[in-house]
């Protein structure tokens, strides 16, 4: 008697526990559930009519009609989600009926699922069927459609009943990790950035994405492709990178292979800190440099220690080009005060001594504009001699004339 009840109460727990394990997600009281069917199409939506359908249920008092409004695909079926854990395998089974009909019915276009193969067609013959469908779940809210129409669309008026609907868990939410990327390699680098690329890694649901790691810290998550640029790093330094992919229950894979890759030397050519930054190719440094010398004397921005080859310089003064010499009021020196001015200083005034070329070097702009302003000086010179000979023509023609004059008398 004891192992009678003993077995029967096993069974009960038996029972219990596979009652709680298969519980309908079909949770709306409506036309189609299986437990708390209600005169109702609450939680079904869609643009084509819905109603409870009295006439032939196949579960319960009531069946669910649904008849299309259009062609349109939303004018043509009837929509339900369920909330789902993605991963997890679920059983579906709903059963369906044609009535009028103009076109094949069907499951068609589910999303947030898979393992459902679309489309599904329903039987045209007008008797219940059932139709089942095991999917796995990629989102939290999966979507079950049901046609009137197949592709090409029906008619309006195309009718379909539907019952007793039922979604159950098969328990099984995702805990497998995707497999391991391979191949990591680099398939290029500059001074501050690497770009790494592996083999795509495969999940029992499907790969969401992937994370770089850089000396083992995370750089970058959740990347969809298969290949990453890691940016910000310093020039001449080795780093380690690896790569994990992802799956949508947030599950990760074993790291893939470590790839090592040092960066090239910063483009300023120097042993250490990266100063140089490029931009459409031009490369740029605020500070001054020095070539062929460490120094760079106060006031200049670039000092070089050695002979400069080159097609042209050309040298901008911002101002002061000595086109003064010719504006009115200028006051040019005598020549006798130049020649004083070479006697005793032994060079043109304003132009520097050739001890002081030798000291401090020529300044090519400076210079040029000193020389411009003697040879202006100069024009001015010879202007003023050539008058001065027009004058004594006139004086001596003048001349001429007063002698012949006298002469007559
Ligand atoms: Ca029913
Ligand atoms: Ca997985």
């Amino acid at each position: 008697m004891k192992t009678i009840f003993s077995i029967g109460f096993a069974l009960i727990l038996i029972f219990a526990s596979t009652s709680i394990s298969a519980q309908d997600l079909h949770t709306h009281g409506n036309a189609v559930s299986v437990g708390n069917e209600e005169n109702s199409t609450s939680g079904w939506s869609g643009n084509a009519v819905l109603t409870t359908d009295t006439s032939d249920p196949h579960h319960g008092a009531y069946a669910m009609k649904v008849v299309s409004t259009g062609t349109g695909s939303t004018s043509r079926r009837a929509e339900y989600t369920y909330t789902a854990s993605i991963g997890e395998t679920y059983d579906i089974s709903i059963w369906a009926k044609t009535g009028v009909q103009t076109s094949d019915p069907a499951f068609a276009s589910w999303t947030g699922v898979t393992g459902f193969t679309n489309p599904t067609l329903i039987s045209t013959n007008g008797a219940w069927a059932e139709y089942t469908f095991t999917v796995t779940a990629t989102s939290t809210s999966p979507l079950i459609l049901i046609y009137t129409g197949s592709s090409g669309g029906g008619s309006v008026g195309d009718e379909l009943y539907i019952d007793r609907v039922s979604i159950t868990s098969q328990g099984s939410a995702d805990t497998q990790s995707p497999s391991t990327p391979t191949n990591l390699s680099s398939s290029g680098n500059s001074d501050t950035t690497v770009d790494l690329s592996w083999n795509a890694a495969t999940d029992n649901v499907g790969v969401t994405g992937y994370n770089v790691y850089q000396d083992g810290t995370s750089v970058a998550t959740n990347i969809s492709s298969t290949s990453h640029q890691v940016t910000g790093l310093t020039s001449s330094t080795t780093y380690n990178f690896t790569v994990t992919a992802l799956d949508a229950a947030g599950n990760q894979s074993i790291a893939s292979n470590a790839v090592s890759v040092t960066t090239d030397a910063s483009s300023g050519g120097g042993s250490g800190s990266s100063v140089w930054s490029e931009s459409n190719s031009v490369a740029s440094y605020t500070g001054d440099v020095a070539i062929g010398t460490s120094s760079v004397p106060t006031g200049y921005k670039m000092a070089v220690d050695g002979k400069l080859i080159t097609e042209e310089v050309k040298v901008q003064l911002s101002g002061n080009w000595p086109d003064y010499v010719f504006k009115e009021g200028y006051d040019l020196p005598t020549l006798e005060e130049i020649q004083k001015h070479i006697k005793e200083k032994g060079h043109l005034p304003n132009i520097p001594l050739a001890e002081e070329v030798e000291t401090n070097g020529i300044e090519l702009g400076e210079m040029n504009r000193l020389l411009l302003e003697k040879i202006e000086e100069l024009t001015l010179y010879v202007i003023q001699l050539e008058n001065q000979q027009k004058n004594v023509k006139i004086l001596e023609e003048r001349l001429n004339l007063l002698e012949k004059q006298l002469n007559k008398k």
